[in-house]
């Protein structure tokens, strides 16, 4: 049955891609704003139709309907109006004009996104001292670029990975970081305190950034944050530019995912049980004061210097942001 939303027919290989977001089969908010943009740019080669009108219409669909995939990363809103955003400012004059910016926007940000996880590892590192012992949580490919390119510097000494229930990403960090040579040690998520005693630097990655440098990523990275804080180790969050939120400096705030109780006890307990109530939040929220600094591809910034990006990258205009980000919501899709 093709996939239809708003009335428009959504090519396969989109419906496959957001499918894959949703589901996690593509995860990290990095890889979720290449998924999205990529999306577009197969909705526009795939469009068959004749109509410059009628593609800008169809594209504006597509656009929301990879969108909203998953809430909380930043990144993937972003990367869609990245892409949305060329393609309305070049006012085309024909639907191939049209069609040829989707795909060179699109690509345009993979290139962008891959690029910045490269800088962010060398400006990262350069804040790693030799013989640092680093604890990371969940999986960030940004993240990961700092500790591997500290290692090759001949840094790191050795590196602790927390699991990161339920969805346990943590093994795919230890397993890339092992991959790179260094030493690791994975350890349960209810051992931070105990381990945080022999780590010099934390390092973990971001879905999203607010406006007030708060940073919003995997459950169990303000917990991180805080035991660092309390032992004087210091907190470095790696994120691009595109994982900060235009729509917080208006005020809003970012949407924390709530994903199925399976993820924590399986059916048969959950029906043993029926009234235990399971509640699983995915993202938490680590205040600016319990993060020493950002590191972006355009510098390292402190926390509360998030709002200068913002300015930078959006403007601060409230009508300019609101157009631009329409949010869509989950019910629109009737899931
Ligand atoms: C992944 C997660 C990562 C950030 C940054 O959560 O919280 O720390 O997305 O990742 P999930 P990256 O597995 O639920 O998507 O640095 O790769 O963009």
């Amino acid at each position: 049955m093709p996939v239809k939303y708003k009335e428009r027919e959504i090519p396969d290989s989109v419906v496959k891609i957001r499918e894959d977001i949703r589901t996690m089969v593509i995860r990290g908010a990095g890889k979720i704003a290449r998924a999205g943009a990529k999306a577009l740019a197969q909705a526009a080669q795939a469009y068959s139709g004749f109509s410059l009108d009628d593609f800008l219409n169809y594209m504006e669909a597509v656009a929301e309907y990879v969108r909203s995939a998953r809430p909380t990363a930043v990144s993937l809103p972003n990367a869609v109006s990245y892409v949305m955003i060329r393609l309305k400012r070049l006012h085309p004059s024909s639907l191939e004009e049209a069609r040829t910016a989707v795909i060179k926007a699109a690509e345009e940000f993979i290139e962008y996104s891959i690029n910045s996880v490269k800088i962010i590892g060398e400006l990262g590192a350069r804040r790693i001292s030799n013989g640092d012992v680093i604890m990371t949580h969940c999986h960030s490919t940004v993240a990961v670029s700092v500790i591997a390119t500290a290692h090759k510097q001949g840094k790191v000494h050795k590196v602790y990975v927390k699991e990161t229930r339920p969805k346990m990403q943590g093994l795919i960090t230890a397993k890339a970081l092992s991959d790179e040579g260094l030493d690791v040690i994975l350890i349960p998520d209810s051992s931070v305190r105990y381990f945080m005693k022999r780590v010099n630097k934390v390092v973990v990655g971001a879905d999203t950034i607010a406006a007030n440098g708060a940073v919003i990523n995997k459950i169990g990275t303000s917990l991180v944050a805080l035991a660092a804080k309390e032992a004087r180790v210091r907190t470095y969050v790696a994120a691009e530019t595109y994982k900060f939120s235009p729509l917080t400096v208006i005020g809003e705030l970012v949407p924390i995912e709530v994903r199925e109780p399976t993820e924590i006890v399986d059916e048969a307990w959950l029906k043993e049980n029926p009234n235990v109530k399971v509640y699983n939040p995915v993202f938490d929220v680590t205040p600016p004061e319990y993060v020493d600094a950002i590191i972006t591809e355009k510098g390292v910034i402190p926390p509360q210097a998030a709002i200068l990006i913002l300015m930078e990258e959006y403007g601060l205009n409230v009508s300019d942001i609101l157009t631009q980000f329409n949010e869509v919501k989950e019910e629109e899709l009737g899931e």
